[in-house]
């Protein structure tokens, strides 16, 4: 049968995070694989609703996703982890936790081409300082190290980038 796993987008708000998860699932799914896609807007509307951006919370942010992701892949599905996930060590944490077929990638667009999309206006509202913790902004993102896939999202188109995680998960699924 199919093995189940994570992968863990990381990057800035407007990188694209969401975008390919929700590409790379399509793919998946397509082959058979049980799938879902975890992001902001399923998590912070829910399971995490008591939760803001401050350092502290989004380390709790991150751990409960974790746990959650963990007993998904337990119960045999790909898990796509779509978060800012800006430390390290929590990304870190997540990877322990849940050890079995875990990749993480790291979606990665300039934070100038994340403004300009600026989808949410979210950037906006940030440097006029109606938003505090913006990640970019007024709040780190540790750069990963050491990602299994780098995806650079403005120099790749959708479909391309898809193929890059695909191409690293898949063998790992079907070992
Ligand atoms: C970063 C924020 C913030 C602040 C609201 N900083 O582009 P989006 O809108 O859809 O994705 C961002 C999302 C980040 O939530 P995460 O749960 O992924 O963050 S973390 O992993 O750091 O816990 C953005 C929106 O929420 N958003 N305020 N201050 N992103």
């Amino acid at each position: 049968g199919h093995k189940a796993g994570c992968v863990w987008f990381t990057g800035l708000s407007g990188s694209g995070k969401s975008t390919l998860a929700n590409k790379v699932e399509q793919e998946l799914f397509a082959k058979g694989y049980m799938t879902y896609v975890l992001d902001g807007d399923n998590i912070r509307q829910g399971l995490c609703k008591d939760l803001s951006f401050t350092e502290e919370d989004r380390i709790e942010n991150i751990r409960r996703i974790s746990e959650v992701a963990k007993l998904m892949c337990d119960s045999g599905i790909v898990v796509l982890a779509a978060f800012v996930s800006p430390f390290r060590k929590d990304r870190r944490l997540a990877k322990e936790l849940i050890r079995e077929n875990f990749l993480e990638v790291y979606v990665d667009a300039p934070i100038e081409v994340c403004e300009q999309r600026d989808v949410k206006g979210l950037y906006v509202k940030a440097r006029r300082g109606e938003i505090s913790d913006f990640t970019g902004i007024s709040s780190p993102f540790e750069v990963p190290e050491f990602p299994d896939v780098h995806v650079q999202t403005n120099k790749l188109s959708v479909e391309q980038s898809a193929q890059l995680v695909i191409d690293k998960i898949l063998p790992k699924l079907q070992m």
